[in-house]
């Protein structure tokens, strides 16, 4: 039975390196990601309502979306585990920075898209049909990012989500 004291003592050494190591870290943050719609009408919502791209100043609610197993991840390397739960269409996930909320995403209106070099594009998981799995790993500096789906007329259709690097 029983731990020597001298495992009690390493034990309680790697503990504290846990602790105080954070930048040690040896595994990246994982974030898992679903991209998911209301099914085959949530498209003709566009025309219909009102854009829900980021500057409302408020998450959306929308036909379609993006939702993630967590909004806030320590700085450094981040994995994006991205399924599209979609049963009828394509989506996709792409990463930009974001510097203030309430300023617009650059957007391209006759294209429908968010204008992905001007906002600042660091990665994406791209075009994922019905179903499908894809994955993205980066080194993440601390801020805000917005993730976001850039098939015509879904970002405005309320399909990004913001994360916070700590
Ligand atoms: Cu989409």
């Amino acid at each position: 039975m029983g731990m020597t004291r001298r495992s009690w003592v390493a034990l309680a050494a790697t503990l504290a390196m846990g602790l105080v190591g954070g930048q040690a870290q040896a595994r990246p943050a994982v974030v898992k990601v679903s991209l998911w719609d209301r099914g085959a009408m949530s498209m003709a919502m566009l025309e219909r309502g009102p854009m829900m791209g980021m500057e409302a100043g408020h998450m959306p609610n929308g036909p379609m979306g993006i939702s993630v197993s967590t909004a806030t991840v320590p700085a450094g390397d981040v994995t994006f585990n991205v399924t599209n739960d979609s049963t009828v269409m394509e989506h996709e996930m792409v990463v930009s920075p974001v510097k203030d909320e309430r300023t617009p995403l650059p957007y391209n209106k006759a294209a429908q898209k968010v204008d992905e070099d001007a906002a600042g594009h660091l990665g994406e998981v791209a075009e994922l049909a019905q179903g499908q799995k894809g994955s993205l790993t980066l080194s993440m500096k601390p801020g805000r990012y917005v993730l976001y789906c850039n098939i015509a007329g879904h970002y405005a259709l309320g399909m990004w989500t913001l994360l916070t690097v700590k």
